[in-house]
């Protein structure tokens, strides 16, 4: 089920333009409008879900798809080391109610307490 208001949504169904880097029936994937690593993708499913929250038994083979569609992508691509990231929340820094994993990679990443807030 799609929401005719969720701007993710809208470029899964292309009234709004992205770069697609990958599609199946499951999982659409973009690059992100304002990237902070040199690559710096966005992996959503095919449906609305607004967030990691709403993740249940009747769902998460969407998120099973998505991570085998960031595994098809970084093989083809030739991406050998890279993070998944999904913020969960305002607070956690989600900003658009659609759930969605950033992939991210090209560049040495840190890790810990400093890489928060
Ligand atoms: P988050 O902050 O985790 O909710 O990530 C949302 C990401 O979505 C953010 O990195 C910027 C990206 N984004 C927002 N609007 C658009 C858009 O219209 N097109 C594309 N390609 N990315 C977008």
């Amino acid at each position: 089920m799609m929401d005719k208001d969720c701007l993710f949504c809208k470029i899964i169904a292309g009234e709004i333009p992205s770069a697609k880097v990958y599609e199946d029936d499951y999982v659409y994937a973009f690059k992100d409008v304002n990237p902070i690593a040199p690559t710096h993708y966005l992996f959503v499913p095919k449906t609305h879900i607004c967030c990691a929250k709403k993740i249940n038994a009747e769902n998460s083979q969407y998120v099973a798809k998505i991570f085998e569609a960031i595994a098809k992508t970084a093989e083809t691509e030739k991406i050998d080391s890279y993070r998944i990231i999904n913020n969960c929340g305002e607070e956690a820094g989600q900003s658009v109610m659609h759930l969605h994993f950033h992939m991210m990679a090209g560049v040495k990443m840190g890790w810990g307490k400093h890489s928060l807030g």
